[in-house]
């Protein structure tokens, strides 16, 4: 199966138009994925580029159009390059270091060093400096960055090798280490998946997080079933023994509660998802500002992709109804999707993001610590409609995360020890 996108460690290059950037990409990919020319604005949409590196493993290089765009769609491209630095594992300031100017970059620079997001700086074009004017270009970038910056020439293919061994070190430690079951189950567990396969499911096929889910569970050697809602009692019933966990698609959570028997562990998708992308603390945290809204709140219903909304769609119809239905039609409800997520998050009282499934999970936190800095509350759908049930986010039968999991015997964590996050 191949690594998904949002799997995949992310490296955004970024700078200014002619910078190089899109030159440099097609240098590492050692193949033409973005289009180059010597007119500035050549790349006007960011590109993806999925890819494997040495010792890097599976990663998207992303190119991005000129943060210096400027004019009415200039400045749209220029801002939509800046809100790519959040997707970003590890940004690169690309530099063309026959400029000899980096102010833009550096503020650049100063803003990711702040956030704490991992980022090079890249003084491209080395090829056409003398070594007089190149040394005069690094000590340029050194007084404007602080760091010493990786030199390069991408239409050489001069110094790649060390831009990789670069991107290696800025590489976070734990990227690719998490895993969303982390230790909720332990080898050979019997596990049972409830997924619904009504109007929102993709034809022919399983969500990501059910996918992910199910791979995981063959990975650790578990004995997985799968049902439908309508099929679960007869699913326990023909089992000789009870499950050790049962893990439903959230909308189903009301239906299977009362039907799980009280010994066995009940999680959803969803809590999982918050748990591996988000921050399941906040998110059980942001939760109960849903008992606070009032007629007139505002809140926010965040999706990571642009889908076509379909009848019942869960963050579209089925939220909006279930939140109507408890404050009555005042509520000002905003539905984005995509990349569309608004920087100022102050007139919310209350965001509900979806599973994020195609985000990365660097992109997932960024929108955390974006409403945290503003303090506003943010859960996710599943989370949600737990809380919105009723159902007791501390009880043992609702796991809502790793942290709950009663520790495992210390036969069975040497066991797997490597797949733990
Ligand atoms: N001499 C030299 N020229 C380069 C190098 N890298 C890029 N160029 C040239 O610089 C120009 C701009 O390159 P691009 O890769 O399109 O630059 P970009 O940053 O993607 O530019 P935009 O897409 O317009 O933002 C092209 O004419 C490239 O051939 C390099 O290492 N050395
Ligand atoms: S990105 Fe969000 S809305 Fe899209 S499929 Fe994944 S969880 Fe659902
Ligand atoms: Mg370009």
């Amino acid at each position: 199966m191949p690594t998904s996108l949002s799997e995949r460690l992310r490296i955004g290059f970024f700078g200014r138009r002619n910078a190089g950037k899109s030159s440099l990409v097609n240098a590492i990919a050692g193949q033409a994925v973005s289009i180059v020319s010597d007119v500035p604005g050549t790349t006007t949409d960011p590109v993806r580029k999925a890819i494997e590196l040495p010792d890097l493993g599976a990663c998207v290089l992303i190119d991005t159009a000129g943060m210096d765009d400027a004019g009415e769609l200039g400045s749209l491209r220029a801002e939509a390059s800046r809100k790519l630095l959040a997707e970003a594992d590890i940004a690169v300031m690309v530099c063309d270091a026959t400029s000899n100017e980096y102010v833009l970059e550096a503020s650049c620079a100063n803003a990711l060093k702040a956030s704490g997001k991992p980022f090079l700086t890249v003084l491209n074009k080395i090829d056409d400096l003398a070594p007089e004017a190149l040394s005069a270009a690094r000590k340029e970038a050194v007084k404007s960055f602080g760091v010493d910056p990786v030199e390069v020439s991408a239409t050489k293919h001069l110094g790649i090798d060390n831009l990789l061994k670069a991107l290696l070190e800025k590489a976070p430690q734990d990227f690719g280490g998490r895993t969303i079951l982390g230790n909720l189950v332990r080898l050979g567990d019997i596990v049972v998946l409830v997924m619904p396969q009504d109007r929102e499911a993709p034809k022919s096929r399983l969500i990501m997080p059910q996918a992910q889910v199910l791979r995981e569970l063959l990975d650790l050697h578990c004995i997985a079933v799968s049902c439908v809602p309508e099929e679960f009692s007869k699913t326990l019933s023909s089992l000789c023994v009870l499950p050790d966990l049962v893990i439903t698609d959230s909308s189903a959570f009301k239906q299977i509660a009362p039907q799980c028997p009280p010994e066995v562990r009940l999680t959803s998708f969803s809590v999982l998802m918050a748990a591996y992308k988000g921050d399941i603390d906040y998110f059980i945290e942001g939760a109960k500002a849903i008992d606070r809204l009032k007629p007139g709140s505002k809140i926010l219903i965040a999706e990571a992709c642009s889908h076509v909304p379909i009848t019942e769609d869960i963050g579209r119809e089925k939220i909006p109804e279930m939140l109507r239905g408890r404050f009555g039609d005042d509520l000002g409800i905003e539905i984005v999707s995509g990349n569309d997520f608004p920087e100022d998050l102050t007139p919310y009282s209350l965001i509900i993001h979806c599973g994020a499934c195609v985000f990365g999970r660097r992109q997932m936190v960024s929108r955390i610590e974006s409403a945290k800095a503003q303090h506003i509350p943010m859960t996710n759908y599943g989370i949600f409609i737990a809380h919105h049930l009723g159902i007791a986010f501390d009880s043992k039968r609702f796991l809502m995360g790793i942290s709950l999991r009663s520790p495992l015997s210390p036969k069975a964590v040497s066991t797997i020890d490597t797949h733990e996050p």
